[in-house]
This record gives structure tokens, sequence and C-alpha cells, in this order.
């Protein structure tokens, strides 16, 4: 199978998903998933989500991030994400579905499974959007925004040096392991926050502040020690010179009409 048909696929499920939980309302209810016991038999061999490609080459990132940690970070950590997440989903027969509505309703997973589909239903997601909102600094990286969300991000922290410094201090502060968030509130208010592990703010009770989360940074040992070693300040630092503001602002402008995009943007 050659990378575009696995994107292709990845999208193709979370879509069709979406266009079923989307009759259920605006509150993300989560559609006939966890009633689909009967279908366990049906699951076997089959996965609910697939690896989604990286939207650049490995060494696009270059010298922000090294194309090592790119090929062991997608093509071990996030793919060992998406694996375990299938495996989760299929000990229990839910068939997969929108990422994003099954992240926002993890109460309703079974309890056998749900750290399992927490954690790597985390990973599995946070990786597709991080990847999608950073691009190479000669492809549209780094910079700031424009147009609406800079006008937000004015509003909220007064500046976007001023964010950034809010950001960069989260993020450098998560102890262990985890992530920093920009997210739009049930409100549309922009905020920051942090979670651990591979929470991120769809997580709502299990993460203090719950939200849409447009942008993200990726914390752990395993984005920056084989580069940075134990400095990831400097990596936070060189970090801001790839995020890809024009995706972001794409998904700030989804995210004001209480949506989500989870499906990566880019192809
Ligand atoms: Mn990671």
């Amino acid at each position: 199978m050659t990378e575009k048909l696995s994107r292709r696929s990845f999208f193709t499920k979370t879509l069709a998903a979406s266009a079923a939980g989307a009759a259920g309302a605006a509150g993300f209810v989560l559609p006939n998933l966890v009633s689909g016991r009967e279908t366990a038999a049906n699951l076997s061999g089959v996965d609910s989500f697939q690896l989604p490609d990286l939207p650049y080459a490995t060494n696009a990132l270059e010298p922000v991030i090294s194309a090592q940690i790119m090929e062991i970070h997608h093509g071990k950590h996030h793919a060992g994400y998406v694996r375990n997440l299938n495996d989760a989903l299929k000990a229990v027969g839910i068939p997969g579905g929108d990422l994003g509505v099954i992240l926002k309703n993890l109460s309703n997973i079974p309890t056998g499974v749900l750290a399992r589909v927490r954690q790597n239903g985390g990973g599995a997601l946070n990786h597709a959007l991080f990847w999608d909102v950073m691009s190479p600094q000669e492809g549209g990286g780094g910079g700031q925004p424009n147009g609406a969300l800079a006008r937000a991000i004015n509003t909220k922290w007064g500046g976007f040096e001023a964010f950034k410094n809010a950001f960069s201090a989260l993020a450098g502060g998560v102890f262990g392991s985890g992530w920093a968030w920009l997210s739009v509130d049930a409100g549309g208010r922009l905020f920051i926050s942090q979670t651990a592990n591979q929470d991120n703010p769809l997580m709502r009770p299990y993460v203090a502040e719950s939200g849409t989360p447009i942008l993200g940074l990726d914390v752990w040992e395993h984005a920056y020690y084989l580069q940075y070693e134990n400095r990831r300040g400097d990596y936070i630092k060189s970090w801001w010179n790839v995020v890809d503001w024009d995706n972001v602002a794409q998904r700030y402008a989804v995210a004001l009409r209480g949506e989500m995009i989870v499906e990566p943007l880019k192809s």
C-alpha cells in the first residue's frame, strides 16, 4: 500500500464517522460506538485507524527537528499508538469512528479498555495534529499568525510575543511527559494548557480545562532528546520556526463553530 493510500484511508474513516456523528447533535454524542459488541467478530483483522503519512519528508523540518527523530517519532511511536488503539477498540467491538468523538466521550468507553483508549487514542490524535501544524521554514513554517487568529491572540495576551512566552513557559514546565496546547473553549475563547502523558483538551472530564485543540507541542523526551538532550527549552525555542500558522488559523475557524478537524489538512 502506498503512503498516499494509507493517508486517504485515515481520512475516509474519520470523515465517514463524522458524518454519522453529526446527526447526534452539537454535543459530540457518541454514536452507537459502544453498542457494537456483536460486531467484534467482524472486526478481526480490520484496523479502524491507520497511521497518517507525514505531510513532508522526514528531514524537512531540519535543523529544528532531525530526520532521525522524525523517523522514530512517526514510524515507531505514532505507529504504536495507532496499532494499540486499534487493538483496544477491537477487543470490545468498537468499530472505530471519529477519534475526536471517542476522546470527547471517554466516560462511555468500557472500563476494561478505557486506559488504553485514553493513552493510545490520545497518542494517535495528538501526533496527527502535531505533524500537521508544522511546516518546513521554506514551506510557510514560522513567523506569526494573521487575521482573526492574530487578533484573538492579541486580545487575550496583548501580543504575539507575550503569547509565545506564556505558551513556552507552560511547555517547559510540563513535569515528565506531556503536551502544551492552544485551544478554543466552548465560548470561543482561546486558552493555553498543559496535559500529562497523551491526554489532550478534548478529554473532558479528565483534563482541567477542556476545549478544541488547534496547536499542540509534544514535550515528551522522545520528541527532542536525541537532538537536544536535556535542553527542552532550546527545542521549544526552535520549534516556533516550524509552526504552520495558516494551518492553525484554519483549525481556529473551524473550532469557533464548535467543530474539530481531526484528519490532517495537508495532503
Ligand atoms: Mn510524541
